[in-house]
């Protein structure tokens, strides 16, 4: 069949992510025997005609769209993905009869929420690879895909979901260069992304991806499958930088170091950075194994260091062990950004000083150019499927009705809002390492960095920048100004009316 992929993920600042999902379903499309091409719309100027050109030329049989986000994750300033999202599914419409099937996280979360707001034939809920491949013989053979595992559709007008089986790791190498234009992406910072796992073990309260997303059963690819598949990208695309992109990098610690080391053996240099961290067995010992492998930077999400929400967000470390990879973090010279999520169930002013307060002891450096940046988020995302839900659904932030397709947000009651953005303004206003959420607003202008960075070769990641761009704000006094006092009235307001709020993409 001929089949055609588009990424509808329009993100083009310094968080763009090249459609990695995507791609693995399209290797696994074109493995099976069809004829398969990607359309990437990110970086985009006239999605209209691209759409245009990639459907009247090609007569797809089938379409494929993938939603990533179903909105930023920022309750400082929301932003729904999914009005894009329903013009492009619109346009297509218009364009061709041939079915629509959707897939992806922000897919899979809510899959009969998006079926019916997007309106989709199909929607695959989890990993693509098998259940996509599935669907397209089912539909070549003229049969009903209702039973293939991962299926959502209609069927005599009502919701039905065959659930996934996520039992291996399903396919090998996405061939990312082969489908998508990565030098848009490269101008913005960003990488040549890997995965070297699925499923994740942690039981964080908030989080999705032990649920419908990878499930809590570790799937490990070989480690020389994982090095072969850089190896293979280092000698045809030559990337700056690969990114790991698994839920946690170094969970389970053997299989990563494995990983590192089967690196290290290998003839070749190259640079690496990952997202996710866990605190946990992160030692010396360790983050020098990461540099020979060449790390060069990393994010970590502790979310708190207040051993109260650390227990309450069920991360799995204590105060102890985060204080201890501080220590071990600061005796290298790693750009590490440190995510933190404040107002989770059980918040309070006091919790929040003791995470400010770590921050001044450890991520704050007394001498020296500043290596951390702890990004702070106010607010919860509350996804459903998750222990927060219903938290939130008991506490009612969120009752049965609530469309999880609106950004809903758990706030803890027991912090209170002046106080809390008072808290946060003076930690800002004092140290350049802090990042506010709702700084976000601000994010369309690292573009310049695709611009500058031909002429002006920055160090990456970009994100690194904000330390001295903070430090400069300090020194002239204008960094107060980013965080009007009109805030705490927001969220209130904002929580009020949740699960009321119409989704608009502004
Ligand atoms: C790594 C990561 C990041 C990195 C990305 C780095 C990079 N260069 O790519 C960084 C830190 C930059 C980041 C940023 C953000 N992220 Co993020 N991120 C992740 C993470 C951990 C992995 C994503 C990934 O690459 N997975 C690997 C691929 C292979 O999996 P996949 O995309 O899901 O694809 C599979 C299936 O979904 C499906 N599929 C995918 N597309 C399609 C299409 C079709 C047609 C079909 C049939 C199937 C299909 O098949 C694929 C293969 O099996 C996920 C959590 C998770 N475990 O999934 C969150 C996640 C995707 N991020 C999330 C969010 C909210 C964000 C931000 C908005 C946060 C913020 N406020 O800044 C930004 C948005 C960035 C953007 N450009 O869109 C949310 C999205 C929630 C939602 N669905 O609404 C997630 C799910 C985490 C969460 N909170 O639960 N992120």
């Amino acid at each position: 069949m001929r089949v055609l992929l588009i990424n509808s993920n329009l993100k083009d600042d310094i968080l763009a992510a090249p459609p990695i999902g995507l791609c693995y379903v399209a290797s696994a499309a074109e493995v099976a025997g069809h004829e398969v091409r990607v359309l990437d719309l990110c970086f985009k100027r006239h999605i209209e005609q691209e759409l245009e050109q990639a459907i009247i030329g090609f007569s797809p049989q089938v379409i494929g769209v993938s939603l990533r986000n179903l909105d930023n994750a920022n309750m400082l300033r929301p932003i729904s993905y999914l009005p894009s999202a329903l013009q492009i599914v619109q346009q297509i419409r218009a364009l061709t009869a041939a079915p629509l099937v959707l897939g992806g996280s922000g897919a899979s979360l809510d899959p009969q929420g998006v079926l019916e707001f997007l309106h989709g034939d199909y929607l695959i809920v989890s990993e693509g690879e098998k259940s996509f491949v599935a669907l397209l013989e089912a539909l070549n053979r003229g049969e009903s895909p209702a039973d293939i595992p991962g299926v959502a559709m209609w069927r005599q007008g009502k919701f039905h979901l065959t659930p996934p089986q996520l039992t291996s790791f399903p396919s090998g190498n996405p061939r990312l260069a082969k489908w998508v234009d990565l030098t848009p992406y490269e101008k913005m910072g960003v990488s040549y992304t890997v995965q070297t796992k699925r499923g994740c073990r942690m039981r964080c309260i908030y989080c999705t991806y032990n649920q419908v997303l990878e499930g809590n059963r570790l799937r490990l690819r070989s480690p020389s499958e994982v090095v072969d598949e850089i190896e293979d990208a280092l000698y045809r695309f030559k990337p700056e930088t690969f990114e790991i992109v698994d839920s946690v990098f170094n969970d389970p610690m053997g299989h990563c170091q494995e990983i590192l080391e089967e690196i290290i053996r290998r003839p070749w240099k190259a640079r690496f950075t990952t997202m996710g961290v866990s605190p946990k067995n992160l030692d010396g010992k360790f983050l020098h194994l990461m540099q020979r492998a060449g790390f060069t930077s990393f994010m970590i999400s502790p979310e708190s260091a207040s051993e109260t929400m650390l227990t309450s967000y069920q991360k799995g470390f204590g105060v102890e062990d985060l204080r201890r990879a501080a220590e071990a973090i600061n005796r290298f010279s790693f750009p590490v950004l440190w995510n933190f999520l404040i107002g989770g169930p059980g918040e309070t002013n006091r919790t929040l000083q003791e995470t400010l307060e770590f921050i001044e002891q450890y991520l704050v450096r007394k001498k020296g150019p500043p290596y951390n940046l702890a990004n702070i988020f106010l607010g919860v995302r509350i996804y459903p499927g998750t222990k927060l839900w219903q938290i939130a659904l008991n506490e009612g932030f969120v009752h049965d009705q609530c469309s999880p397709l609106r950004p809903l947000w758990y706030l803890s009651r027991e912090l209170d809002l002046d106080v809390t953005i008072r808290q946060l303004q003076q930690a800002a206003c004092r140290w350049p390492e802090i990042a506010l959420g709702g700084m976000e607003k601000y994010l369309p202008l690292t573009k310049i960095f695709g611009v500058v960075g031909k002429v002006f070769p920055f160090p990456k990641p970009y994100w690194q920048h904000l330390l001295w761009v903070n430090n400069l704000l300090i020194k002239l006094g204008v960094r107060s100004l980013f965080q009007a006092g009109g805030v705490p009235a927001q969220l209130r307001e904002y929580l009020k009316l949740q699960g009321n709020i119409p989704i608009s993409g502004r």
